[in-house]
């Protein structure tokens, strides 16, 4: 079976997503990201993945992948029907590692993650200024898109609905931009999303720890 290192409503809620789309079932792992421990047996995350973030998938075969573009590809790879992600071979797969590249590197890394983890106000100027601009791409987009990619949920849907529900607690009114909010509305009522974040936003009570 395969298994999901995550942290509760951290970027591995995608790949939760994601899964749970496929409907593939997984052993789910709770992982303290402040101290790196493996919550169900106390030991070092980090002996799982040297990168000590999450999400890592433990593949049937044992191998461990990490990358939230890469976990999320392969989930969706495991089970093509559901469209989760065009095929290999189709344009549209491009596009897909176009929104998949963005929302890992301009949202996340260059605005979620600094917010969460760095405490210093000087080294939030920058990303703080910088992300209303990164979110007038997606705007724009959804503003005549019902999803990101073709006319069906993609796993980048998976991960940019990640990416928007943390932007509230990272202090950014995503009303500003109604093409968002509307699609982040759209998306909190598919079902697996619901269930993902009711499942994550549970556990996280249990934890203290920053999610991005
Ligand atoms: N590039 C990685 C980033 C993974 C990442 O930064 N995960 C965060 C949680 S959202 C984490 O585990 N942070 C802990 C750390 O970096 O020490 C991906 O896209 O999967």
């Amino acid at each position: 079976m395969l298994q999901l290192y995550f942290s509760p409503m951290a970027c591995s809620l995608a790949s939760r997503i994601a899964l749970m789309e496929a409907g593939l079932d997984a052993r789910y792992h709770l992982v303290q990201l402040r101290t790196k421990q493996v919550v169900g047996d106390d030991s070092d995350f980090r002996g799982v993945s040297p990168k000590g973030a999450v999400p890592v998938l433990v593949l049937e075969n044992g191998e461990r992948l990490t990358e939230s573009a890469a976990v999320l590809q392969y989930i969706a790879d495991l089970k093509p029907d559901t469209g989760l992600a065009p095929r290999l071979g189709d344009p549209d797969r491009y596009r897909l590692q176009e929104w998949l590249s963005f929302i890992g590197a301009e949202i996340h890394k260059a605005f979620l993650f600094p917010t969460f983890w760095y405490s210093d106000e000087g080294s939030l100027a920058k990303p703080r200024a910088r992300i209303p601009q990164t979110l007038s791409v997606p705007s724009a987009h959804l503003a005549d898109h019902e999803f990101l990619v073709g006319n069906g949920f993609t796993v980048a849907d998976a991960h940019l609905t990640w990416a928007l529900l943390l932007l509230r607690p990272a202090g950014v009114d995503i009303a500003q931009w109604p093409s968002l909010s509307a699609y982040l509305e759209r998306m909190q009522g598919r079902p697996t999303i619901k269930e993902a974040v009711t499942t994550e936003m549970a556990l996280r009570k249990t934890l203290a720890t920053g999610p991005a």
